[in-house]
């Protein structure tokens, strides 16, 4: 049976609740001011059980862009983590999408949000490849956006936070309208940033390279572990600025994202990059994570948090 949202529970503020029953306010802060935080997290249905991957380090980066907008989250990590776990438990999940959110809820209006109580809600629900299976086996086509990163001193981009995808949907609509699966930003000066929603790898002779944090990019969770695994697999990796034509020039390109996983690239503004299809480097990235949150090999980094 596919699964269905609206039968599922959602935890509010430390509860279970029916997914009918889930909502807030239209008054609330977070619905003027786009004042929340967020985390996307993905459990792993495979023989040894379901597993959350890097559960620990999401909860720690929700807690850090919280920090960041100075909204005080009234549970503690383990709490949340425990509550993440329950969430997909509570629902009868195995393979699915996590989507904990903590926001500015009913108080009162006015750019100051100091005022608002602090909500914090969990939903998970089965989602499959971001960019379609097709795209996960033979490459996306993608195109370089108009709309670029905000620099670093206008929206910190460290912190997950809601209002910034506001500028992610400004890209990603610009990229479908031009007939794109997905779009790649720059930077406020220019060099090469992220997707929308996915951090992006290049290979030039073999080597890695993925724009340095400072490009106005979020800090990956799959991007660190693409580059732990790559480094093991024997493959030099440089986190450095890096300019648009590279992305043409390069051997393979690809996205990392919870929700993306590793998505080969095979076009850039309808440049053919490398062979035209999921390259070999990309195949082996992409099959070496899967090996791991699939339990087919030992889980030597302590990745996989079981349920
Ligand atoms: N950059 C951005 C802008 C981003 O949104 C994500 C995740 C990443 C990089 C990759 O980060 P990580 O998931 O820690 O490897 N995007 C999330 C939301 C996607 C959505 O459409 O919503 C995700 O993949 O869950």
């Amino acid at each position: 049976m596919a699964w269905d949202d609206t039968a599922s529970k959602v935890w509010m503020d430390g509860e279970f609740v029916d997914w009918k029953d889930a909502t807030i306010h239209s008054l609330s802060h977070v619905v003027h001011y786009g004042t929340s935080v967020f985390e996307g997290i993905r459990a792993y249905n495979n023989e040894n059980g379901v597993a959350v991957f890097r559960l620990k380090e999401h909860v720690r980066r929700l807690f850090d862009s919280a920090k960041i907008y100075k909204i005080p989250i009234p549970f503690t990590e383990e709490e949340i983590a425990e509550a993440i776990k329950d969430t997909v438990r509570e629902n009868g999940l195995t393979s699915c999408y996590i989507r904990p959110i903590v926001f500015r809820g009913y108080g009162e209006l006015g750019v100051n949000p100091l005022n608002c109580p602090v909500n914090v809600v969990i939903a998970a629900w089965e989602w499959g490849s971001y960019l379609g299976e097709e795209g996960m086996a033979n490459g996306v086509d993608i195109g370089v956006s108009s709309w670029r990163k905000p620099a670093p001193d206008t929206f910190p981009a460290l912190a997950k936070c809601g209002a910034n995808y506001m500028n992610s949907q400004l890209a990603k609509i610009e990229a479908i309208e031009n007939g794109f699966d997905e779009a790649i930003m720059l930077d406020y000066t220019g060099y090469v940033s992220e997707g929308s929603g996915e951090n992006i790898f290049l290979v030039e002779d073999g080597v890695l390279h993925t724009p340095s944090l400072g490009s106005s990019n979020l800090k990956g969770i799959t991007r660190d572990s693409i580059i732990k695994v790559a480094g093991d697999l024997g493959m030099e990796v440089i986190e450095e600025t890096i300019v648009r034509e590279r992305l043409y020039l390069a051997d393979e390109v690809f996205f990392t994202g919870t929700a993306a996983e590793v998505t080969p690239i095979r076009s850039i503004d309808r440049k053919v990059i490398g062979i035209g299809k999921r390259g070999p480097i990309a195949e082996k990235i992409q099959s070496t994570f899967f090996d791991i949150v699939e339990g087919k090999v030992e889980d030597k980094y302590g990745w996989l948090d079981y349920i």
